[in-house]
């Protein structure tokens, strides 16, 4: 079944999965969705998430990367994104590279970005809950001193000239580390001068950035949501009886993130695991899909 992922080239949290479908050497169709709201393609498929990237693959959508890249991992096992059990590692790594090291990234890449246009700056004002567009001006020096402290720890992890974070292998772990670097080069003013100061980082950025992209062709959404509208979605997840929610399948239910960008998504209960949660809804013009996420990060109640 064919790997589509909706997401527009310039957003970093896209390029992780860009990058994982480069180290698994991977084909994929490309569907380019818009950068700010409305996104009325994109939504129909995951019932009201808007983030990006989404992957989906026939009628399954999968949202957040961090449930993106273990559906890469499950359906494609090698090459590894978790090289020497570094699974749990990499997970809980994620927060990190999310929250402190992106944050203050994209408050430096808003705030010193002339050539952001005005509806994107609007947009993400309403979106990034976690930056006060009031006193950003000021803040900038605030948030360099964050950010170049996060690019010290990229820095002193390759210090004993390892060629990747965990060692000789590349990983996820590479690919966490590596988003917010990429997003600083294009995004954030002085953003090279100020990666120059590490310069173990720059050779590693190389190595990572070198896994690619995989083999990427374009495909209109409308032809990503004729190919939902065709296929069956798998069915047959696990509800785990121990979820101190006590859910049963089937029951209705909405799934919400925790953070920024809080859009419920709503629809029957089809698994519930530690590592995810999974809903069946239907769209008008997508008929029956079943929408994945991740459980770490998200509220999960019934409605
Ligand atoms: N937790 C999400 C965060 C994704 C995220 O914040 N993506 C940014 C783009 S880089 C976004 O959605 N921006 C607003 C948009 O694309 O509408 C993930 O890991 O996928």
């Amino acid at each position: 079944m064919d790997l589509i992922l909706h997401h527009f080239d310039i957003s970093p949290f896209a390029e992780k999965i860009r990058l994982a479908l480069g180290l698994k050497q991977l084909a994929w169709q490309s569907v380019q969705i818009p950068m700010v709201m409305p996104k009325p393609d994109l939504t129909e498929l995951t019932g009201g998430y808007r983030k990006t990237p989404v992957l989906q693959v026939g009628a399954d959508i999968y949202c957040d990367t961090q449930r993106i890249a273990l559906e890469l991992e499950r359906r494609f096992p090698q090459p590894t994104l978790f090289p020497g059990q570094s699974r749990g590692l990499c997970l809980a790594l994620a927060h990190w590279s999310d929250v402190a090291f992106f944050r203050s990234g994209a408050a430096l890449s808003l705030g010193t970005n002339d050539a952001l246009p005005e509806d994107i700056l609007r947009d993400r004002r309403a979106f990034f809950s976690f930056i006060d567009f009031e006193s950003l001006p000021q803040s900038i020096p605030d948030y360099l001193a964050e950010f170049r402290s996060q690019l010290a720890l990229l820095d002193d992890m390759l210090s004993d000239g390892r060629a990747f974070l965990l060692g000789e292998q590349p990983g996820w772990a590479d690919i966490l580390g590596v988003f917010p670097v990429w997003m600083c080069r294009g995004n954030i003013r002085d953003g090279n001068a100020l990666l120059a100061e590490f310069a173990r980082l720059f050779a590693w950025e190389k190595r990572v950035n070198a896994l690619g992209h995989g083999s990427r062709q374009e495909l209109s959404a409308e032809e990503a949501l004729a190919i939902a509208r065709s296929a069956v979605p798998a069915s047959g997840g696990e509800v785990d009886e121990r979820d101190p929610l006590g859910l049963r399948r089937g029951d209705p239910i909405r799934v919400t993130s925790r953070d920024y960008g809080a859009v419920p998504v709503e629809g029957a209960l089809e698994s519930l695991t530690v590592s995810e949660v999974a809903l069946r809804r239907h769209g008008e013009r997508v008929g029956e899909v079943i929408v994945h996420f991740p459980r770490t990060g998200y509220h999960v109640e019934k409605t």
